[in-house]
């Protein structure tokens, strides 16, 4: 439109010009074109910058698509490509990620298992992140704090880089898992997060463990500080120097319980990716990792941690009234746990 008008009156004025002219018409005329000129000029150019930043600023990040990874097509919802906000993946921007949660309860060993994970260069486990209770306060602030993490934008001492290929956290039973299943079972299908169950079997020595822990956060053993893990044998031997008494009224029931709440997880999540892996199985043969790192897809590597075990040996040991335990569980299912016995 407006270029039809300049063009108008441009022929307007070479036509009229010679017959009829009066040089304030002329010039008036001429001003009307230039300034006509400019403003279509003036809006071309505005037009063309905005489109230029704004195509800047969608397509750079998906520049180049990256190369199809060579996966089996069940994998295909458990393969991520994350763009965290905090920093650039850089040369594993094509990496994929996958996501886990490692799905265990207090004293199961679950602390070791994460430290052996974090000793991998490609895995990023970030420890109990909701055992902050404002975290876990509602399924909307779990969704969040979850949404960080696997966007590997959450800072703990066990982020990684940008060569991370497995993501992820340890959380207990009872921190919201159970109270807030179905949303995060919703979430871990929706999202593509596997689950790694971590329990122990045998559930006497881990509440013989919860005890002490219990017992050392007001006696802090260690020189007046509280430690529920430790990396010389000498301070484990000092926590383990405390011996509980069990409640050996509350001991069976206890025990029930704790299973109970086990199998209810499992079932409440059967229907995710998960694994289940016993803390008794990785003491006692250390290739079972293996199976957790075939299950993470990350390469496989000889996995460490500085950890020592606290309460080693027979078990009677440990407690002050073994004989009315040791009635207590006589002729029950749970007799076993009086002499598992192993070595680390
Ligand atoms: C969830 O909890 C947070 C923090 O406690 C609160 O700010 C927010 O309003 C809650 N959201 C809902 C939907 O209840
Ligand atoms: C693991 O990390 C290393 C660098 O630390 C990187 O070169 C390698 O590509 C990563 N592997 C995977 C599977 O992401
Ligand atoms: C406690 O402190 C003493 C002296 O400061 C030190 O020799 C000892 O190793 C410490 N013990 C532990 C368990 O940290
Ligand atoms: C064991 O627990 C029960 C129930 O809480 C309590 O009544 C009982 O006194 C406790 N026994 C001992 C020896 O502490
Ligand atoms: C999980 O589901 C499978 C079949 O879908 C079933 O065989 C198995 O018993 C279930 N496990 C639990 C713990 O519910
Ligand atoms: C350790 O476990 C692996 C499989 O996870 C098995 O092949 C191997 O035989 C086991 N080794 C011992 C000593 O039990
Ligand atoms: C060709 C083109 O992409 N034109 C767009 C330029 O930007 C304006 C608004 O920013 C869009 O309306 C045009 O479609």
């Amino acid at each position: 439109m407006a270029d039809d008008l300049s063009c108008f009156s441009k022929d307007s004025f070479l036509i009229k010009g010679p017959k009829n002219s009066p040089l304030v018409l002329r010039l008036i005329v001429l001003m009307f074109a230039m300034v006509c000129g400019v403003y279509i000029c003036s809006i071309c150019l505005k037009q063309i910058g905005t489109n230029n930043t704004a195509g800047f600023l969608t397509v750079e990040p998906i520049q180049k698509p990256c190369p199809e990874p060579n996966i089996e097509p069940w994998e295909v919802p458990y393969v991520h490509y994350p763009k965290p906000k905090t920093f650039s993946r850089a040369e594993c921007d094509c990496k994929p990620v996958r996501y886990f949660a490692i799905l265990s309860m207090q004293r199961s060993g679950s602390g070791w298992f994460e430290t052996l994970l974090n000793s991998h260069t490609n895995i990023s486990s970030n420890g109990e992140i909701f055992s902050n209770k404002i975290r876990r306060s509602n399924v909307s602030m779990i969704v969040k704090t979850l949404d960080q993490v696997y966007n590997l934008d959450w800072l703990s001492s066990a982020s990684k880089n940008e060569c991370t290929a497995a993501i992820g956290l340890k959380w207990m039973l009872n921190q919201g898992v159970m109270q807030h299943h179905k949303e995060i079972v919703e979430y871990f299908k929706t999202q593509g997060v596997s689950a790694i169950f971590l329990f122990r079997r045998n559930l006497l020595r881990r509440m013989i463990s919860i005890l002490a822990n219990l017992y050392d956060r007001e006696a802090k053993l260690l020189n007046g500080t509280h430690k529920s893990h430790v990396h010389s044998p000498n301070e484990a031997e000092i926590l383990a120097s405390y011996k509980p008494l069990i409640n050996t009224t509350l001991l069976l029931p206890n025990l029930r319980q704790v299973e109970e709440t086990t199998a209810k997880a499992l079932e409440y999540f059967n229907s995710t990716r998960h694994i289940i892996v016993f803390y008794e199985d990785i003491v006692k043969n250390r290739t079972k990792l293996i199976d957790v790192q075939e299950f993470l897809r990350v390469p496989h590597k000889n996995l460490r941690s500085r950890q020592v075990k606290i309460h080693k040996g027979s078990l009677q040991n440990h407690v002050q009234n073994w004989d009315d335990i040791q009635k207590a569980l006589k002729g029950t299912p749970y007799e076993s746990f009086l002499h598992g016995d192993y070595r680390k």
